[in-house]
């Protein structure tokens, strides 16, 4: 099975991080195949990053769909182009954030996501929403740690101190049973901070894998019915026109 793991941001540190994840958890027979975009910002931390990532994250899904990818993983916690990414696949695509809440309400009542930025708390609350956990979603929280700041916290002793005192106030402030990790740089840190915090600890990036890799043995695609159909072929100008899927691919899809 051919599970591609999509970087949508384009920090070479962080699509590594992604392959030694994916070669971590992956099943014997499963190969986890890491994309990083090709282009778009070093990391997405705003609307307007995450809008600028979508082409190049487009792209890459389609570029999987051509290579044979049995399902994908898009690995930034704002799940950017979900919606759109299914319409191009036909295998699972899952998002980190969608995966990891979904984990955590299976082995949590409740959970707290820790995340970077504090201006990406509201986009994450909008996901609890339009996931339907927000009665499980004790509160979202913020470290003020940017993105590519987490290419060395796991060796930086400051930065990790900051995650797992978040996550320590998470647990006493907010009753929460399970911490959701808000970024995918935050997966290397996952073990460490599940073996001492001593609850479930959620790295969205190890477990939207092992759901891909679980639907795809379960025999379950995208549906190509309503919503995630393939989109409509159609003239498109100007810069997007590289977006356009070709025929082959839209055929296959249909
Ligand atoms: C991520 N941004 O997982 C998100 C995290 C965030 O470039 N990869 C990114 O801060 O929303």
């Amino acid at each position: 099975m051919i599970i591609q793991i999509v970087n949508p941001n384009t920090s070479a540190a962080m699509t590594a991080k992604l392959a030694a994840v994916a070669r971590q958890v992956a099943a014997p027979g499963t190969e986890g195949r890491v994309r990083g975009s090709a282009s778009g910002p070093e990391s997405i931390e705003s609307a307007f990053d995450e809008a600028l990532a979508l082409p190049g994250l487009l792209l890459a899904v389609a570029q999987g769909e051509r290579e044979g990818a049995h399902g994908h993983v898009i690995a930034c916690f704002g799940d950017p182009g979900l919606a759109a990414a299914r319409e191009l696949a036909r295998g699972p695509v899952l998002g980190i954030a969608e995966a990891a809440m979904h984990a955590a309400t299976l082995v949590a009542p409740t959970f707290s996501v820790v995340t970077t930025l504090e201006r990406t708390v509201a986009s994450a609350q909008r996901l609890v929403a339009h996931y339907g956990f927000e009665r499980q979603c004790r509160r979202v929280r913020a470290t003020g740690i940017p993105v590519l700041a987490l290419e060395h916290a796991a060796s930086d002793a400051a930065l990790y101190a900051r995650i797992s005192a978040e996550c320590e106030r998470a647990l006493a402030e907010d009753g929460s049973g399970a911490i959701v990790l808000g970024c995918a740089g935050m997966a290397d840190l996952c073990q460490r901070l599940s073996d001492t915090l001593r609850v479930p600890v959620i790295d969205g990036v190890s477990v939207a894998i092992k759901l891909v890799e679980a639907l795809v043995g379960a025999g379950l695609a995208t549906s190509k019915r309503g919503d995630y159909a393939a989109p409509e072929s159609k003239a498109v100008s100007g810069a997007m026109a590289a977006f356009v899927p070709p025929p082959a691919l839209a055929h296959a899809l249909a």
